[in-house]
């Protein structure tokens, strides 16, 4: 499918679109997205938002249209690995606007937890901002009215579903959910953000191989603002097993620029680890966001993302006076 085919096919209204059985440019089976898209209100509101968030800026959604500003690079030298990366996805100039819109827009947390380590519970306090928008594919929100339904028989879920409480994705990041499902070729129903204050802020190395998220997921992760390293590794391999001689033993670095985009399919994450490390010096202190789009299939990923991006503690906004994240009271 060609690209102006694509973009027309994300700026047409979703009651007018028809199945297509074309190709997307990446190499895998064939989407139809369903995006649907309503410019008349000027914000998303929903029950569970502490605040309204404003709609994509029309200038900003009209840059989505030159969307990919760049041809996918495929990495795929090492064994188990299958990256398309995009630098950038976002047309330059727009990126470091949108990235701004969604640090003001938008609402985190900074949560903590308990685990269990060697016999003993720790507290853990995750190193960054976060937040979550989205459900498993076992519910959707009916778009009209915002109701979370059951996927087979629409008819609303109870409320002693799901111990969290989800959220639709804002139509800010829906529209951009909506553009990488037709250049990625795959769906999405969630949408995970990380704000990194500073160059303190990270995450350590992990892969997002949850079952929940079925045996090959496709997870298209987006960077905006202060470039960071993206560093990865493969997985310990047993002695004996013959992929090790193959696999590099310094661990791969992409240095994320603003509006980059990191494609991670197949394989990857059952044999990968990725991280973003703390960094010190010079221009490594501004702020960046990483928005990733993923597709959970069944409740638990649900209750997982929430706990995890969300908790149970006070809202963070962005204070343009003293250009930091603020807790709010009372979701002020
Ligand atoms: O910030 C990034 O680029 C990576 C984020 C990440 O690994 C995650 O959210 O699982």
């Amino acid at each position: 499918m060609s690209k102006k085919r694509a973009l027309e096919s994300f700026f047409t209204p979703a009651s007018q679109k028809k199945a297509r059985s074309d190709r997307a440019p990446s190499d895998s089976t064939a989407l139809t997205p369903v995006c649907q898209h309503t410019t008349d209100h000027p914000t998303s509101t929903h029950s569970t938002y502490p605040h309204p968030v404003p709609h994509l800026p029309p200038h900003i959604q009209a840059a989505l249209s030159e969307i990919p500003a760049s041809e996918g690079r495929q990495i795929n030298d090492q064994p188990d690995l299958d990256l398309l990366y995009f630098q950038p996805f976002i047309p330059s100039g727009i990126e470091n606007e949108l990235f701004r819109f969604l640090r003001k827009e938008l609402f985190f947390y900074r949560v903590k937890y308990k685990i269990k380590r060697g016999g003993f519970e720790t507290d853990i306090s995750t190193p960054r901002y976060t937040t979550v928008f989205g459900v498993d594919q076992t519910s959707k929100f009916e778009p009209s009215a915002s109701t979370l339904v059951d996927t087979k028989s629409s008819k609303p879920v109870p409320p002693d579903r799901y111990d969290c409480t989800p959220r639709p994705l804002p139509q800010c990041l829906d529209a951009l959910r909506c553009i990488t499902e037709v250049f990625t070729n795959s769906e999405y129903n969630f949408c995970l953000v990380n704000y990194y204050a500073s160059g303190s802020d990270s995450i350590s190395y992990h892969s997002d191989d949850e079952r929940f998220l079925g045996a090959m997921p496709s997870i298209a992760s987006f960077s905006l603002g202060a470039k960071r390293d993206f560093c990865m590794k493969h997985k310990p391999v047993p002695p004996g097993n013959d992929a090790k001689d193959n696999i590099s033993d310094k661990p791969l670095k992409l240095p994320l620029g603003s509006g980059d985009m990191v494609l991670m399919r197949g394989t990857t994450q059952a044999n990968w680890l990725h991280s973003i490390p703390k960094r010190s010096g010079k221009g490594t202190q501004e702020g960046r966001i990483n928005i990733t789009f993923r597709k959970a299939l069944v409740k638990g990923g649900t209750e997982n993302y929430y706990r995890y991006n969300v908790g149970d503690g006070g809202v963070w906004r962005w204070d343009e006076g003293t250009k930091e994240m603020k807790e709010r009271k009372n979701g002020s």
